[in-house]
């Protein structure tokens, strides 16, 4: 199977101002688009014929040891970025449902749990990501995560994320992660995040 980069489900400039066109450009055209290259590459040959980039980081072992590391950093890119199109949108929303009442009673609040993930994502040292995630054991958790490292990779489901590498942010915000973050919260989709968690709870 050969991986191909997915359609952004909105047009470069649909996130603006929060998100500027050109960063939108780059990010999906040159960075992710070099994941998905890599990642046919490091798969190349190989015997293992997973159904998905998914099922690839669930199976590492399945890997070949000299191109496991390859496959770890292209695939989780590939995934990730995957994810972090589509949990993002410029429609507005606001959390409801289940996935409401599960923040609520985990955080105290939407507010709070905003605070947490914040911080959460601050916390990072270098390139990386924060997640929410649903645990194997079905509870909600904060993670972070280096490089393209997935929390798939240890058996969690993410259900919302944020790409923290300086290439998702550094030419309009330079060194301001935390205006980057907090510009973030105005294009989540929620919807998507709440689908995200269903589905993980299956
Ligand atoms: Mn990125």
């Amino acid at each position: 199977m050969t991986y191909l980069l997915p359609k952004l489900p909105y047009s470069y400039s649909a996130l603006e101002p929060y998100i500027d066109r050109r960063t939108m450009k780059i990010h999906h055209t040159k960075h992710h688009q070099a994941y998905v290259d890599n990642l046919n590459k490091a798969l190349e040959g190989l015997k293992y014929k997973p159904s998905s980039a998914e099922e690839i980081l669930k199976n590492l072992n399945r890997i070949p040891l000299d191109v496991r590391q390859a496959v770890i950093n292209n695939g989780g890119g590939h995934v990730n970025h995957t994810f972090f199109w589509n949990i993002m949108s410029p429609k507005k929303s606001t959390p409801s449902g289940n996935l409401l009442e599960m923040l609520n009673k985990k955080f105290g609040s939407v507010e709070k749990f905003r605070e947490s993930f914040t911080q959460k994502a601050m916390g990072l040292f270098g390139s990386g990501w924060a997640f929410l995630v649903v645990t194997k054991s079905g509870q909600i958790s904060l993670k972070r995560h280096s490089f393209q490292n997935s929390p798939l990779m240890q058996g969690n489901f993410p259900i919302l994320g944020i790409d923290l590498w300086e290439h998702a942010y550094y030419l309009k915000y330079q060194n301001r992660k935390a205006d980057y973050i907090k510009a973030w919260w105005n294009v989540i989709n929620w919807p998507e995040v709440e689908k995200n968690f269903k589905g993980a709870l299956k």
